[in-house]
């Protein structure tokens, strides 16, 4: 297949779709330029003293990685002076991250979650760069949080790195779901996976099972139902996975089909699930969609969820759309 890299691609896009303004491609590349700079550092591990704790706590309260900070300061640094950004947000932040001054301000906000799956960094398992891009609201000044709480349908763009055995970016810009792979000698992302799509159905699905007890009724009676196999309800046996990445869970689901779930539960009515809307239930439902999958927080369309707060948690459902229209009709009864 004729090489066609990431630049080639967007120009393409912009060509064929008019989709891409000039200032989101150049976002787009620089985003996955700074993926590439994160993998870099991710790959060196005990080489390059990027291991273990950072001994700082983050705004969620978890203890940062030397490669959370790393990962959030190579975004932050690759995307300040480009001229396409107001402002971004992150994880690793607890509040917004204005363009200095120096710079000129663009219309558009990015949002990331620099390094996902951190508990896997020390024992070399997967992870990955989640993020997301929205337009700065019409004439809007000094950006503020408020100018962040939008919902899920209106991102623009959409993407993560996964950093396993290849380090792989796949992106959607509401034109379906590519995936480009790093040709680490030649420095390039290459196209190697057009238009992405999702099987509607699924044998295999995803979930923290040791937190079963604190399920609620729905979700325990889906996954009993999955457990039961073959002489149970669903008359088929199922396969369970949890890499405790989502990029990684994504990512599997993305090429052979599957479902991911974190819920809400039990322990804390308080914290609905782990993860957090803006920037990582958002975007991976936008490209779930985009993919033929559906994503829910149990009642409705992720992407449909008005934002209140930046770092809010939300229930994910996600994947092969038969399974999440499944699970979230058990939650209506
Ligand atoms: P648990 C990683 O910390 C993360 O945010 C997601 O990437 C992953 O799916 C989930 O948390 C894993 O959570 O409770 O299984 O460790």
């Amino acid at each position: 297949m004729k090489r066609v890299s990431l630049t080639q691609y967007l120009v393409e896009e912009q060509r064929q779709h008019n989709t891409i303004p000039a200032e989101l491609r150049l976002l787009i590349e620089v985003v996955a330029r700074a993926c590439k700079t994160i993998s870099h550092s991710v790959g060196k591990g005990a080489l390059g003293d990027v291991l273990g704790s950072a001994q700082s706590e983050n705004v969620q309260g978890e203890i940062q990685k030397k490669l959370d900070i790393i990962s959030n300061e190579i975004l932050l640094e690759a995307n300040e002076w480009g001229g396409h950004l107001a402002a971004m947000a992150s994880e690793e932040m607890e509040t917004i991250h204005l363009i200095p001054n120096r710079y000129p301000q663009g219309e558009y906000m990015l949002l990331f979650d620099p390094l996902d799956g951190s508990s896997n960094i020390d024992v070399n398992v997967s992870i990955g760069t989640i993020f997301s891009v929205l337009k700065a609201p019409e004439g809007m000044g000094k950006p503020t949080e408020q100018d962040f709480l939008q919902p899920g349908v209106k991102q623009v763009a959409a993407g993560y790195a996964v950093y396993g055995p290849q380090t792989q970016l796949v992106l959607t810009t509401g034109n379906g779901v590519n995936c480009f792979t790093l040709d680490r000698e030649m420095g390039s992302w290459v196209l190697t996976q057009r238009n992405m799509t999702i099987p509607a159905t699924t044998r295999e699905f995803a979930i923290n099972a040791s937190n079963a007890r604190h399920w609620h009724a729905p979700v325990k009676r889906y996954i009993d139902e999955l457990l039961a196999g073959s002489t149970g309800p669903r008359a088929a046996d199922f396969n369970m996975r949890w890499i405790a990445s989502m990029v990684a869970d994504v990512h599997r689901i993305l090429n052979r089909g599957g479902i991911f779930m974190y819920p809400a539960d039990a322990r804390d009515p308080s914290v609905p699930g782990k993860l957090r809307l803006m920037y990582e239930a958002n975007p991976m439902a936008f490209i779930v969609e985009q993919a033929g999958g559906a994503a829910t927080n149990g009642v409705k369309r992720i992407m449909e969820i008005q934002p209140e707060k930046l770092h809010q948690r939300v229930p994910v459902f996600l994947g092969s759309r038969d399974e999440v229209a499944l699970v979230t009709s058990y939650h209506q009864k």
